[in-house]
């Protein structure tokens, strides 16, 4: 057999094979839209945090600027991780269209309390996901899904500790620059902490 018959031979068989690996697909129909919907929302959550992080960096707020860069590029992993699962389990992960994105903020204050909002908003949909999964015994997505259900936990307390601040501290005076300097220490203290929960 030439080189060119043979390569026509492994085409069939890869097309062949291609077709045999979509029969098996797993992932229903409910379950790919519903993980759609969260690969939207993490999408959301990385532009939401870019467009908070530029708008403290132009107003100073150095540290929260930088810790909201950290959670806009976190946000963009959890997107990823859910689209390479889609494709991976035989769906088909959609780029999200992401429009609306809010650019200016009356206060530093404001930005963390929509930082809290919407991680609650992130924790419910998680939340939502993975019961539909468990329904539907597809115990494969509701194993993968662990991982958010434990990174919301995190997240969420890390809001509520950066919105703490600004109560503990106080904004006036060097208020707000000390609170700026406080909120990057945050994440190491909270995911101590945790670790320390889980006895780890
Ligand atoms: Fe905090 O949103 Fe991702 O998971």
């Amino acid at each position: 057999m030439g080189n060119r018959s043979k390569k026509i031979d492994f085409n069939k068989k890869y097309l062949d094979m291609k077709e045999i690996v979509t029969k098996q697909k797993s992932l229903l129909k409910d379950t790919e839209k519903l993980l759609n919907k969260q690969i939207e929302m993490e999408g959301k959550s990385s532009a939401y945090y870019l467009s908070m992080a530029s708008w403290c960096e132009m107003k100073g707020y150095e540290n929260s600027a930088e810790f909201l860069y950290r959670h806009s590029e976190e946000e963009r992993m959890h997107m990823l991780k859910l689209i390479r699962y889609v494709n991976e389990a035989g769906g088909h992960a959609l780029q999200p269209e992401i429009i609306g994105i809010k650019h200016s903020f009356e206060t530093l204050r404001e930005v963390f309390e929509q930082v809290l909002d919407h991680e609650i908003a992130v924790t419910i949909s998680i939340n939502h996901l993975v019961d539909h999964c468990f329904g539907q015994k597809d115990f494969a997505t509701f194993q993968f899904l662990q991982w958010y259900v434990k990174e919301q936990r995190e997240e969420e307390t890390l809001a509520r500790r950066a919105l703490e601040l600004f109560d503990i501290i106080g904004e006036g005076g060097i208020g707000l620059w000390t609170i700026d300097q406080e909120i990057v220490k945050l994440e190491g203290k909270v995911s101590a902490a945790q670790s320390m929960g889980e006895g780890k």
